[in-house]
């Protein structure tokens, strides 16, 4: 780090929470960013401003006590950070993977913080989950989770303190328990609790398909940017979860062509084009792998690959954090990727960035580009405020607004400090400012 304030405050991070690799990687880039715009406005880190804002407001941690099939009694651990709520209620998902730990917690709520916030919407930063592992789970194991996670978390909750929503391992069903227990031990049908409903019972049109349209949006203005149009071009992407098949959709309905993705034990590589209908069979009704894909299709399977030696000229990681690194760089610049941006969270590594940035490839970064998908989130919490149900074409076109803002506010941010084509710069940079403004507005808390 270049400047020596912002390393002491690194490196307090680093003593006081060792081991949390993730958040300090989350943290180290912001701070990185942020170093510019200090200089400019060095009252914003007045009364220790940043060594708040790398502080959770409030980290929650709890048993999750439930029973299997079999009647045997599982024990997991059960998170929620309250990262930063001065724009507004806690906002962000629920992540139920075996690898999650509070530093996975941190780092997501972190991002979340500024994520939210160039969204220009009233929704502070959290995220929260559990290191339960869903895969192989039946049903009513899931349920019995859902249950007894939420019978914990659910005094931290409510619509105008904190409302998750889905991420990793969490989507309609699983949202779908939690609201029923949230209302079955408050005895209130309180829609507003939680967002990515469905339809029918307070959820928004397009929260589902939000994340990855919006990431397709802001992929098209950065495309436009350099005069030219999705129309025909190859892509890749990782994971066939809910961002990836919903940015395929889009892709595809725009003239792209993607023709990879892929779960955790592989790729799929299907050079006519992903079949998006048996996909979605596979992955939302079948709950299969995309091996199956591949079998059923008679596609090219990649046991235990990732997908970034496959030719494409835009290249989507919609997986997992640190799924994308510098040797991926290399085979996809070889192979003349011009364009990356993240539908995940943090899924490039910074030392990737840099390559990326070296090669001049076009990166977007997940705190801009997946934002999409919180967003209709804070839209849904805005239909449940006024009971109201909102169009499909109308909510899509709030979202498509929303993208183009979002890619505007950072392209504008990053021009103002001096670095035009970065959006890491612009995206960092733009959130911290109006987090930063509202904390110095709401006094030393
Ligand atoms: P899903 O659970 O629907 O899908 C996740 C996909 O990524 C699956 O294909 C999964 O494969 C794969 N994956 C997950 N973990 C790993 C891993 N450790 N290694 C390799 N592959 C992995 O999640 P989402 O699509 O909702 O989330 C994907 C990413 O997008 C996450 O980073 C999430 O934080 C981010 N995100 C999600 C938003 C949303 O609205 N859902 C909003 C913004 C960002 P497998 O089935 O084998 O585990
Ligand atoms: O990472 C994210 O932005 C999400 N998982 C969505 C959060 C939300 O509250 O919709």
């Amino acid at each position: 780090m270049k400047d020596e304030a912002l390393q002491a405050i690194y490196d307090a991070i680093l003593r006081r929470d060792p081991g949390e690799d993730e958040f300090h990687q989350a943290v180290s880039e912001v701070l990185d960013s942020i170093a510019v715009v200090l200089r400019e406005r060095p009252e914003l880190a007045d009364e220790r401003l940043i060594e708040r804002l790398c502080e959770p407001e409030r980290q929650l941690v709890f048993r999750v006590a439930w029973e299997d099939d079999e009647g045997a009694v599982q024990v997991n651990r059960g998170f929620r950070v309250e990262f930063n709520g001065a724009l507004g209620p806690y906002k962000g998902g629920l992540r139920f993977h075996r690898t999650v730990k509070l530093g996975t917690m941190k780092f997501l709520g972190f991002e979340q913080t500024f994520k939210n916030a160039i969204t220009g919407l009233g929704i502070g930063g959290a995220k929260g989950g559990s290191d339960f592992d869903p895969r192989g789970r039946s049903d009513r194991e899931i349920m019995r989770f859902c249950q007894a996670f939420m019978t914990e978390l659910y005094r931290h909750l409510g619509e105008h303190t904190d409302v998750p929503a889905g991420d990793i391992g969490v989507g309609a069903r699983e949202l779908g328990y939690l609201f029923g227990q949230y209302k079955r031990i408050t005895n209130r049908y309180e829609a507003g609790v939680l967002t990515g409903k469905g339809i029918g019972w307070g959820g928004s049109h397009v929260r589902k398909e939000a994340t990855g349209y919006g990431l397709v949006y802001f992929v098209r203005e950065m495309l436009a940017r350099r005069g030219e149009g999705l129309e025909g071009k190859k892509c890749v992407l990782s994971g066939s979860g809910n961002v990836a098949l919903y940015a395929i959709e889009k892709l595809h309905s725009l003239g792209a062509k993607v023709v990879a993705c892929s779960d955790s034990d592989g790729t799929v590589h299907d050079r006519d084009g992903i079949d998006l209908a048996l996909l979605k069979q596979i992955k939302e009704v079948e709950r299969g792998r995309v091996r199956d894909y591949a079998e059923r299709r008679g596609a090219e399977y990649l046991e235990g690959q990732r997908p970034w030696a496959i030719r494409g000229h835009i290249a989507l990681p919609c997986a997992t954090q640190n799924e994308l690194d510098v040797d991926d760089v290399a085979k996809l610049v070889e192979n003349g990727c011009k364009v990356v941006a993240e539908g995940a969270n943090m899924p490039v590594t910074p030392r990737a960035i840099d390559l990326l940035h070296e090669e001049q490839v076009d990166f977007g970064p997940g705190k801009a580009a997946n934002a999409g998908g919180v967003a209709t989130s804070a839209l849904e919490m805005q239909q449940n405020a006024r009971r109201e149900v909102w169009t499909f074409g109308d909510t899509e076109a709030h979202l498509a607004q929303i993208m183009k803002d979002i890619h505007a506010t950072c392209a504008k941010t990053a021009e103002a400090f001096g670095a035009p084509d970065d959006y890491v710069l612009g995206a960092n940079a733009a959130g911290f400012i109006r987090v930063a403004e509202t904390m110095r507005a709401l006094g030393v808390v």
